[in-house]
């Protein structure tokens, strides 16, 4: 009973359900370079060399391993530039009693494989992706009944199924969110340690050509290439981060710097997503850095927040509210995005700055995706179809389970409050506090209208109006609400006057 095994290019661990119980003997493990998984969204063209040298590494250790791999080159003559055509074709080279799978992270994938049996012929397993501490059925379960679906409970569940910093049925320390002590800007003199980089071998250095060549029209700079391509690589990323930043990651987390974009963040979900790293296992040593005291518990708590929480939160939502969370648009958004999201050329700074590390990275931390160039997102009224796509295409790390969720739900609101509990909008006095970035900018963030003001201020308060009725019922908006009733209303005006000018240079795609 010889299978043939599909291993996918975010599905990089040798623990992967479809390969753990691979007979070694007569099994096949296929692997594709393919053009359809590359352009479905024209990805970063970084994300495609490291995810290309990746897979290569992955491919050459299942080899050292003893397996039977069958690795299939982006400019191989027999690839077929398809998953589905490329393990029709190696069913032409030999007979396979069946195709093993493992959960594919995106929804059209998954759909796709599970017609792939009647188009080969053969019965085609899907195997659950167990790399995750919850599974989608786990979170529908928990979904159920609730009038409103909040992280934080899900988070505490997930704490206490798993035992991750508990001290019996409660949490350490007394509290199960330290986030209150997360929030501070960092002093100008901060000097930031530098993150990990590994210089190109000679697998990457083939891939970096054939990116250069084949998708030379992508977004973003291929040189500077930094990533671990190997799991040896993404576990000396973990330790130097466990070593040098966990202690500062949490107080931090939500600080911008000009000219510093790793800041304390792990730079680790580029390996989790793909398998090189697993998420146990980062929880794991974090909680031990804290119980070893290298590391204060804000610190700890918010970083294995973000997995054991966030991370498994996200996952469990896409697949709860698929397909619809891909085509919601509470809002009814449908601006084109402007070109200065794929240029950076733009006097906003802060969107300069973000727009410009992304395209240098394919990084960009949390609060830059969140409260910079997410808000801006939502607060210029882009149509959340060529937001996600932008998501997707431009961070390392991003694939449709985690993208789209915080895209549609954390930043753009289009599913309506299923997942954040009320639009993640803020004014330029919210960016000026958390960054430097203010000080370098074309606007003046002090000015709330006028063509020197900085654009988030009449943005916002446009927004607050526009959405008065649907939003002002939101007991978290409260406090907005009763700022916004005691503005006099020709400061409103003035404000709606201000934005509108601005959105229609952006429908003229004149410069901003
Ligand atoms: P750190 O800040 O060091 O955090 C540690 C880890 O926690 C991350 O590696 C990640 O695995 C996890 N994590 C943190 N926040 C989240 C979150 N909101 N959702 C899921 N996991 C989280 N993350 C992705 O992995 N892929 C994406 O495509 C992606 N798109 C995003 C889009 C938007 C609009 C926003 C607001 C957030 C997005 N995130 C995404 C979440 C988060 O920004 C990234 O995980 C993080 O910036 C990755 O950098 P890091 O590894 O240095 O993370
Ligand atoms: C993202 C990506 C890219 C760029 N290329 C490939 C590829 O050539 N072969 C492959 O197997 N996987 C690739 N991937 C990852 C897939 O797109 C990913 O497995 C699905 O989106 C499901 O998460
Ligand atoms: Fe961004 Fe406004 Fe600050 Fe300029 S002034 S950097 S646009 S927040």
């Amino acid at each position: 009973m010889a299978a043939l095994i599909l291993v996918l290019g975010d599905q990089l661990t040798e623990s992967l359900s479809a390969i753990r119980n691979a007979n070694k003997g007569e099994d096949l493990i296929l692997m594709a370079e393919v053009q359809e998984e590359a352009t479905y969204v024209k990805h970063h063209k970084k994300k495609i060399a490291f995810l290309f040298s990746a897979m290569r590494h992955f491919a050459a250790h299942l080899s050292a391993l003893d397996h039977n791999v069958n690795y299939i080159k982006l400019n191989d003559e027999s690839n077929q530039g398809s998953l589905l055509e490329q393990v029709k074709y190696t069913l032409t080279q030999r007979s396979y009693d069946k195709v093993i799978c493992t959960m594919p992270g995106e929804h059209r994938l998954l759909k796709s494989m599970q017609q792939w049996e009647n188009v080969l012929g053969v019965p085609v397993t899907i195997l659950p992706d167990t790399r995750f501490l919850s599974t989608p059925e786990e979170f529908s379960e928990w979904a159920e009944g609730k009038k409103q679906l909040r992280m934080e409970f899900f988070y505490r569940e997930m704490r206490r199924k798993h035992n991750v910093l508990m001290d019996g049925r409660n949490p350490i320390g007394g509290k199960w969110n330290y986030d209150a002590e997360n929030r501070e800007s960092m002093p100008a003199t901060h000097q930031v340690p530098s993150h990990s980089v590994f210089k190109p071998d000679d697998i990457t250095n083939e891939v970096l050509t054939l990116v250069e060549n084949e998708f030379s029209d992508h977004f973003g700079e291929l040189d500077n290439f930094y990533f671990a391509v190997t799991r040896e690589q993404a576990l000396s990323v973990l330790e130097t981060f466990l070593d040098e930043r966990l202690e500062n990651f949490g107080k931090f987390q939500d600080a911008m710097v000009e000219g510093k974009p790793w800041m304390y963040h792990s730079h680790i979900a580029f390996y989790l997503n793909c398998g090189l790293l697993l998420p146990k296992e980062v929880i794991g040593a974090a909680e031990r850095a804290y119980h070893a005291g290298q590391v204060p518990l804000n610190s700890a708590e918010g970083f294995i927040r973000q997995i054991l929480g966030w991370r498994e939160y996200v996952r469990g939502f896409y697949w709860h509210f698929m397909p619809n969370l891909k085509t919601d648009n509470y809002f009814d958004n449908k601006r084109s995005l402007p070109t200065f999201y794929w240029n950076a050329q733009t006097n906003m700074n802060c969107m300069r700055q973000c727009i410009k590390e992304t395209q240098q990275n394919a990084y960009a931390h949390h609060i830059q995706r969140l409260m910079v160039l997410g808000n801006f997102s939502l607060l210029t009224e882009l149509s959340p179809e060529e937001v996600q796509a932008w998501y997707l295409l431009v961070y390392a790390d991003a694939y449709e389970w985690v993208e789209l969720p915080n895209v549609a739900g954390m930043i753009l609101y289009s599913d309506g409050g299923n997942l954040a509990s009320k639009p993640y909008v803020a004014s330029g006095s919210y960016i000026n506090k958390m960054s430097n970035y203010c000080k370098n900018c074309g606007y003046q963030v002090s000015k709330k209208t006028g063509p020197k003001a900085c654009p988030f201020n009449y943005l916002y308060w446009h927004f607050i109006d526009k959405h008065k009725e649907t939003l002002s019922n939101n007991p978290r908006m409260a406090m907005i609400y009763k700022t916004y009733g005691r503005m006099k209303s020709e400061n409103i005006d003035a404000m709606k006057e201000s934005a509108l000018i601005f959105l229609t240079k952006l429908e003229n795609n004149e410069e901003v």
